[in-house]
C-alpha cells in the first residue's frame, strides 16, 4: 500500500458525502494504472457506439469492463472504495454496472438523472446504489466533466416541496467536477448529476462503477455476461461484487448451497447432477 492509500480516511469522505451527497478521492489511479487502464481497453475500442441520447450518441461506453483485464478488476474492488461503500450499503454488497466512458468530441450534455433511480422507492431515502466514476483523462468544464448538484440526494421526489422543480434552477446549481486524471469521484445513487458536454477536440475517457444493495437487482447481469471460468480467476473481493457470496441469511443461494461452490472446477448444477437419466 503506497503513502497515499495509507493515509486514507474513511469516514472523513463518508462524512462529506453525507453532507453534499459526493467525494472526491484525489489519488484514486497512479500513473502506471492509467497507462495500463489505456493499453488494456485498447482491444475494445470500437465496439459499442452510444444508441441514444442517455448513452451518447458520440459516446463509446464499454461494458461489463470489470472482466476486461486485470487493472479493470483492481480498481473496481479498491479497498479504499470497498471501506468507503461499506459505510452505506449493507455487506456483501453487489457490482451493479461496469463500464468505460469515452466522452467524445461534440458530445451533449446528458439529461440530469440519478443512478438509483430505477429502484422506484419513494425519496427521500437512503441509497440503494453509490457511484464511482474515474478520471482517466482529466475532467475540465469544457470536456464533459460530470456535473452533480450537492445536497440533491436528499431532496423528496420530483413536484415535492422540499426541492426546486424547474429544471432550467436545477441546471444553474450543477457544479463541473473538475478532477485531475486518476481522481475518482464516489456519490450516492440518489445524487442528481450528469455527464457534461464535449466542446473541446479531445475524448475525455473516464470510468464508472455502480454498486447496489445485496438485495438489489444489478443493472448489468454479470451472471450472464462473465464466464465462470473467469470469475474463478478472480480476487474473492470480485466474486463477491458479482454475487458469489451470500446477503444473509440466504440471499443469492444456489439450490440450497453457497454459491462460491459453483465455481469449484467439478461442479455440476444439481438440476443437472440430480436429474433421473
Ligand atoms: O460520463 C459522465 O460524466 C456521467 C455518466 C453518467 O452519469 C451515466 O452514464 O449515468
Amino acid at each position: 500500500m503506497d503513502a497515499y492509500a495509507s493515509r486514507f480516511d474513511p469516514d472523513a469522505h463518508a462524512a462529506e458525502m453525507a453532507a453534499q451527497g459526493y467525494t472526491v478521492i484525489t489519488e484514486f489511479m497512479d500513473a502506471e494504472q492509467l497507462a495500463e487502464y489505456r493499453r488494456a481497453l485498447q482491444p475494445f475500442v470500437d465496439t459499442h457506439r452510444g444508441r441514444n441520447d442517455f448513452e451518447g450518441f458520440k459516446t463509446e461506453r464499454i461494458y461489463t469492463l470489470i472482466a476486461r483485464g486485470r487493472v479493470f478488476e483492481e480498481i473496481a474492488t479498491d479497498p479504499r472504495l470497498m471501506a468507503l461503500i461499506g459505510r452505506f450499503l449493507q455487506p456483501n454488497f453487489l457490482l451493479s454496472a461496469s463500464h468505460s466512458i469515452s466522452l467524445n468530441p461534440g458530445e451533449t450534455a446528458q439529461s440530469l438523472h440519478t443512478d438509483d433511480g430505477f429502484y422506484r422507492q419513494p425519496r427521500p431515502r437512503p441509497p440503494i446504489g453509490i457511484s464511482v466514476i474515474g478520471a482517466i483523462d482529466a475532467f475540465t468544464r469544457a470536456n464533459g466533466a460530470t456535473e452533480v448538484v450537492p445536497g440533491s440526494h436528499r431532496w423528496g421526489d420530483p413536484g415535492a416541496a422540499d426541492r426546486p422543480n424547474d429544471l432550467a434552477e436545477i441546471e444553474k446549481m450543477a457544479v463541473p467536477m473538475e478532477i485531475p486524471a486518476g481522481a475518482a469521484l464516489v456519490f450516492f445513487g440518489t445524487l442528481i448529476h450528469r455527464g457534461g458536454a464535449n466542446v473541446t477536440d479531445k475524448p475525455r475517457l473516464a470510468f464508472t462503477n455502480q454498486y447496489c444493495e445485496p438485495w438489489a437487482r444489478p443493472q448489468e447481469n454479470f451472471w450472464l455476461s462473465v464466464p465462470r471460468e473467469m470469475v474463478r480467476e478472480m480476487s474473492p473481493t470480485a466474486q463477491t461484487l458479482l454475487g458469489y457470496e451470500i446477503a444473509p441469511p440466504f440471499l443469492g443461494m444456489v439450490t440450497a448451497s453457497h454459491p462460491r461452490k459453483s465455481l469449484e472446477p467439478d461442479w455440476v448444477a444439481p438440476v443437472l447432477a440430480q436429474r433421473p437419466r
